[in-house]
């Protein structure tokens, strides 16, 4: 844990923020992104809310959306004058941005996060590893800050605590989380909007794309994968396999669930989950991504086929150091 209070003094001394988030930002990026936003608008600060590409309409409803624009703003003021505050990303790297253009802008880099694969980055930290979400943190900063709390910033942080936590299912449901999101409700967020906005609303494309990834499940043992064809996504016409991976979680007697996506030839996502003790972060990091012990990801630059042989012989190997095989 590394909360340091210099990030107070930080939001308090300056005037002008960027706000940004992982490539392709999820439900905590973006909700704490725009939380943190209206946060600091209610305190008089100029901010922009930056991504480096696009988000997923699916997030749309969250308050303050409109805010969100792509690239860095040109008119604020340079060498360290602004802040730029990067949430949920666990390096400068993840945030898509050219490190030309991040130069040119000379910010105060500000680092908010809870994965444990945190570089550190920021010129103040404000990190936890054991909060269940980056939005979390930002609850706690705001309090910290002592913003008087509406209805619109509680929502969106509580998407990215709901995000983070599977609706309060997963093992980083903490006292802490059900704490906050009990006064992120208090606050007035909107929990029934958010529930069926994030877990219950599917296109019907998403359901077609289901559809056809699902004969490709292989079990082996204690682990477990799917593959996504490029030619699936296609006939589908949507690329959202959020929360396929978890699918397999579900099946009796899984140690390790495993989705290869292919992006392009040779370039294949992956993405991991733990059931148990298996830390998947340590798996991700041999191919150069990161994420939590039982949540992790990477992007492969190997062809489909190729990945699928070295990944499930890598969880292979893992499984049998664990003595699970
Ligand atoms: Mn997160």
């Amino acid at each position: 844990m590394n909360l340091d209070p210099q990030a107070i003094e930080l939001i308090q001394t300056h005037s002008h923020f960027v706000l940004t988030s992982h490539v392709d930002p999820d439900g905590d990026g973006l909700g704490g992104i725009l939380g943190l936003a209206l946060a600091l608008k209610s305190l008089g600060k100029t901010v922009s809310c930056s991504l480096s590409g696009g988000f997923q309409e699916k997030y749309r409803f969250l308050p303050g959306s409109d805010m969100l624009v792509q690239g860095l703003p040109e008119a604020f003021p340079k060498g360290k004058k602004t802040v730029l505050v990067s949430i949920d990303a666990a390096h400068l790297d993840r945030l898509g941005f050219d490190s030309s253009e991040i130069e040119a802008l000379n910010p105060t880099v500000l680092n908010i996060d809870h994965h444990t694969s945190n570089k550190m980055f920021g010129d103040v930290n404000y990190f936890d590893s054991l909060a269940a979400a980056s939005c979390e943190v930002i609850w706690h900063l705001i309090k910290e800050l002592g913003v008087t709390k509406d209805s619109e910033m509680a929502t969106a942080l509580y998407c990215g605590l709901l995000t983070d936590t599977g609706r309060f299912r997963f093992s980083n449901t903490t006292e802490r989380a059900m704490r906050y999101g009990a006064e992120m409700l208090g606050a007035g967020a909107r929990h029934t909007q958010v529930v069926r906005k994030l877990f219950e609303e599917n296109p019907w494309n998403k359901l077609h794309l289901e559809s056809l990834v699902l004969p490709t499940l292989k079990r082996e043992g204690k682990m477990a994968w799917l593959t996504v064809r490029k030619e699936m996504m296609q006939a589908a016409e949507t690329d959202d396999t959020e929360d396929f991976v978890n699918k397999i979680t579900e099946i009796k007697g899984m140690e390790i669930a495993i989705l290869f996506k292919e992006v392009e030839p040779e370039l294949t996502k992956i993405s991991l989950r733990a059931v148990n003790n298996i830390d998947v972060n340590q798996i991700a990091s041999v191919y150069g991504g990161g994420g939590h012990s039982k949540a992790a990801g990477a992007k492969l630059k190997m062809s489909l086929e190729a990945a699928i042989e070295s990944v499930t012989s890598a969880c292979r190997e893992t499984l049998h150091k664990m003595e699970l095989l």
